[in-house]
């Protein structure tokens, strides 16, 4: 029996992200010329990974960013090179009394050939899982080469393969803007925003993207460890199973197993498995554990986010192997998709055995050129996320399988994740075997690799793939659609389940999104994605018509959406030092594609000026207003559905700075929209509704507390000088969202007053019914009071009250808030929070 765990280390791991160069040849310099590459004494740029080939370039000067200005149409020619990464290590560094010496590259976007000491050693095709070889024999005593020469991999796309498959979605086309997208797409597995979307330029990516490490192994080695919550309860009940790979590959060896579980540092569980016998290759170790006193991982809003640490450790032959410690967060996860009636079924999260609604928005990459997000980058976005109060977010399929330090972030913050794999908008050749094994790969590699985090909330196998590529939705698709050629569903119909079954199957899984019902976007069964009835309507009327998403009827809507400008010193910041211009190229570039003069008709819809005459500091206020209204009106009617369990709006974060659908934007500046939206997902929130001749008053409480309290509720006039309201109790049960009041509208003048419910408690805000649009409500003008002003350390709480109905109270300046541009009914005081403020002189305006 071994005893000793403490033993050398049978694993030795180098990090190879430093110390890299990077050559630029022509795109016909081919693998076989290598020798010939690495023999150029000049032209290598110095580079770290992860390295998208353009930050080198911009680094020295060669390129402009191209997320600034126009400078993407510059960088075009990255496509039509082939870019060489080289590095050094000295064979002292390696341990060659090792089993194996792991060559592992995380992600080569796309196309990589590989090679040591200028030998050929292997080519991968996708940015989706790693490039994993045992390197061992092709090292050499004193320096050894490492060597990876990566192109797009659009260059691999044949005529022959376009012709039998030209499906890929590339809207921007017949949106005006020919320069993005690029059908080749479908047949590389990279992602596929890259090319270009409606909300991005073209910058095809290209490098080693994530990290590059070489593990030295001996004996034994633990391959993954999948730990999944079978019951949360005060007993918490897990069930543990740990993958060993055992390298002798002809005979057995003896090894113990222990597993460690930390919470705050103190250690709850530790359970050793003694003495197991090891067979040659892979081994699978069960263990079934309790956690007493276990303290669950909730998303946000709902409760805390514990998290225990996870050690996992394999002691053989007198050397101990460590899995990297993980974060875990206890909790289970499930899917109810339960009949409600003869047409319909739910579609509900389930965490911890409560339905969860779930809110928030759609994430993308958060940068064209993704290789350089930052830790700190996805750790704010993702907070701010919070802060808005959100608690879901989907990862499109039209991005990439995101950092570690995202997923990291979504479980600190409580933020579950709607994750598409990576598949948007295109037919994919999944009839072709060579596409079929790539996916196979980079599922079984996504699906291990993601499996623990407690934020991951669900797989979904696509973006809009079933929607949009069948011929029922779409006549204009004029391929022959068979089981055995299913143009990309194949993949989310069955290899992706397959995937999710073999490694996750504690993560419930959904085809599509949109998916459910006879065809995909039907409202009775499923998720639906917004986007007809609202923003793209070719009736502009009933685009900007606030109302309209009172009709919502889906169970789960994925997606809608609507353009707003980010702040002016963002704006300043893509102009880079021109002169800002809306008629300018510029500013058409960073346009969102469909926005086609959208936001103009709703600054008109909703307030007394002429778009078109707006200066830029007022274009940039009324338009953000109109996002502000359009995006809070609609969450809120969709929240007030209580059939429905999801509300995600197109899109949270940007790929760079343009007027289009997000609410934070690529320099991580609030757009004014944000603030609505933080109010209409408030944890606790009342809305109300006209629903025929009543009133219908919908309490929504996230949290696990009760709300018990009471509010005045009636008519009240903009001018504050009549109130026929009445005080009644308010009463909203711990999670629950249901509704509480319902009666006749009053018969009172609403051109000149409002129905409202005011709380008597600050722990939820007011709420009133909106029968008319703002530009007919505000009749009164008058400033704002600030009643109380006071420092708290660095920050300043600030007190406002209006004897009238005032609209978007804002303070100009671009500090953190906690309410902005918000409107206070007659009578109502509220305080605010203004971030790093000590030196601020407050002063309110009004939006009339
Ligand atoms: C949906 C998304 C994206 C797109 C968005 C806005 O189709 O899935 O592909 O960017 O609408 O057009």
């Amino acid at each position: 029996m071994i005893k000793n765990t403490s033993g050398e280390n049978a694993v030795k791991t180098l990090s190879l992200n430093n110390a890299w160069k990077l050559h630029e040849a022509p795109l016909d310099c081919k693998p076989e010329e290598v020798a010939n590459v690495l023999r150029q004494k000049d032209g290598w740029l110095d580079c770290s990974l992860p390295c998208d080939v353009h930050t080198p370039l911009i680094d020295a000067g060669i390129i402009k960013d191209p997320v600034l200005a126009d400078y993407c149409l510059a960088s075009e020619w990255i496509e039509h090179r082939s870019w060489w990464f080289v590095r050094e290590i000295d064979a002292t560094e390696f341990d060659l009394n090792s089993d194996i010496v792991e060559l592992s590259i995380e992600s080569i976007d796309a196309y990589g050939d590989i090679f040591i000491n200028g030998v050929h050693i292997g080519t991968h095709k996708s940015a989706f899982y790693p490039f994993v070889k045992d390197i061992k024999s092709w090292i050499v005593s004193g320096k050894n080469t490492l060597c990876v020469r990566v192109t797009t991999g659009l260059e691999q796309v044949s005529d022959e393969d376009l012709a039998q498959l030209n499906w890929a979605v590339c809207h921007e086309e017949s949106n005006g803007c020919p320069e993005r997208g690029d059908r080749r797409r479908a047949f590389v597995r990279k992602p596929q925003y890259s090319v270009g979307w409606d909300w991005g330029p073209k910058v095809s990516t290209c490098g080693i993207v994530k990290g590059v490490t070489i593990k030295c192994m001996k004996n034994a080695t633990i391959r993954g460890v999948n730990l999944v919550t079978l019951e949360a309860g005060k007993t918490a009940k897990l069930h543990m199973t740990v993958e060993i790979e055992q390298l002798d590959i002809i005979g057995t060896k003896d090894a113990d197993l222990i597993v460690t579980i930390k919470k705050d540092n103190e250690i709850c569980i530790k359970h050793i498995k003694n003495d197991l016998l090891l067979t040659s290759g892979i081994n699978y170790v069960d263990i079934d554990f309790n956690i007493e006193d276990a303290d669950l991982w909730w998303p946000s809003g709902y409760g805390a986010q514990p998290l225990y640490e996870i050690q996992v450790s394999l002691a053989c032959e007198d050397m101990k192997s460590d899995y990297p410690s993980f974060k875990y967060g206890i909790r289970t996860v499930s899917l109810d998709t339960s009949r409600m009636d003869k047409e319909n079924r739910r579609f509900t999260l389930v965490v911890n055995n409560v339905p969860i609604f779930c809110k928030g928005g759609d994430w993308i990459p958060a940068d064209s050129i993704y290789a350089r997000i930052t830790t700190e980058k996805y750790d704010t976005l993702v907070k701010e996320a919070q802060n808005a109060n959100f608690n879901m977010l989907r990862v499109w399929g039209g991005g990439f399988y995101e950092n570690n330090d995202f997923y990291e972030a979504c479980d600190k913050y409580g933020i579950l994740l709607w994750h598409d794999f990576m598949f948007a908008c295109s037919a994919f050749p999944d009839h072709q075997d060579w596409f079929k094994a790539e996916v196979e790969r980079e599922l079984d590699y996504q699906t291990k690799h993601l499996r623990n985090h407690p934020s991951l909330g669900i797989w979904c196998g696509n973006n809009e793939n079933h929607w949009i590529f069948n011929k029922i939705d779409n006549p204009n698709w004029n391929i022959e659609m068979t089981h055995d050629k299913q143009y990309g569903l194949y993949t989310s119909n069955v290899q992706a389940k397959v995937a999710v079954r073999n490694n996750c199957s504690h993560i419930p899984y959904w085809n599509s999104s949109p998916y459910g019902g006879a065809l995909p976007n039907d409202d009775n069964v499923g998720d639906t994605h917004h986007w007809y009835a609202g923003m793209m309507n070719p009736d502009m009327s009933k685009r900007i018509e606030l109302k309209e998403y009172d009709k919502v009827q889906s169970r789960f809507v994925t997606e809608y959406g609507y353009p707003g400008p980010c702040p002016k010193k963002s704006i300043e910041d893509y102009f880079d030092g021109r002169p800002i211009d809306r008629d300018s190229k510029v500013w058409h570039m960073h346009t969102n594609t469909f926005e086609k003069n959208t936001v103009a008709a709703g600054i008109e819809k909703n307030y007394n000026v002429a778009a078109v005459t707006l200066g830029l500091d007022d274009y940039i206020l009324y338009s953000g207003m109109v996002q502000s209204l359009m995006l809070g009106y609609s969450l809120e009617a969709i929240r007030f559905k209580d059939y429905c369990s999801g509300a995600l709006f197109w899109m949270y974060n940007d790929t760079w700075g343009e007027v289009g659908w997000t609410i934070v934007d690529y320099y991580l500046r609030r757009k004014i929209s944000f603030y609505a939206v933080k109010r209409a997902l408030a944890r606790k929130k009342l809305i109300i509704r006209q629903i025929g001749e009543n009133i219908r008053v919908m309490g929504c409480n996230d949290s696990d507390q009760d709300i018990n309290t009471t509010a005045e509720m009636g008519y009240v006039s903009l001018d504050g000088k009549i109130r026929r309201t009445e005080v009644v109790s308010l009463r909203i049960p711990a999670y629950s969202r249901s509704y509480i009041v319902e009666q006749l509208v009053p018969n009172e003048d609403f051109l000149n007053g409002v129905f409202a419910i005011i709380p008597s408690c600050d722990c939820i805000e007011p709420a009133w019914l909106r029968v008319n649009d703002i530009r007919n409500m505000v009749t009164v003008k008058q400033d704002v009071m600030i009643s109380d002003c006071k420092k708290d350390g660095n920050d300043l709480l600030i007190t406002v009250k209006s004897d009238v109905f005032v609209h978007g109270v804002h303070i100009k300046e671009d500090n953190i808030c906690s309410d902005n541009y918000f409107d206070l009914l007659p009578g109502q005081s509220k305080t605010i929070r203004v971030e790093n403020a000590a030196d601020l002189k407050p002063c309110f305006y009004a939006v009339v």
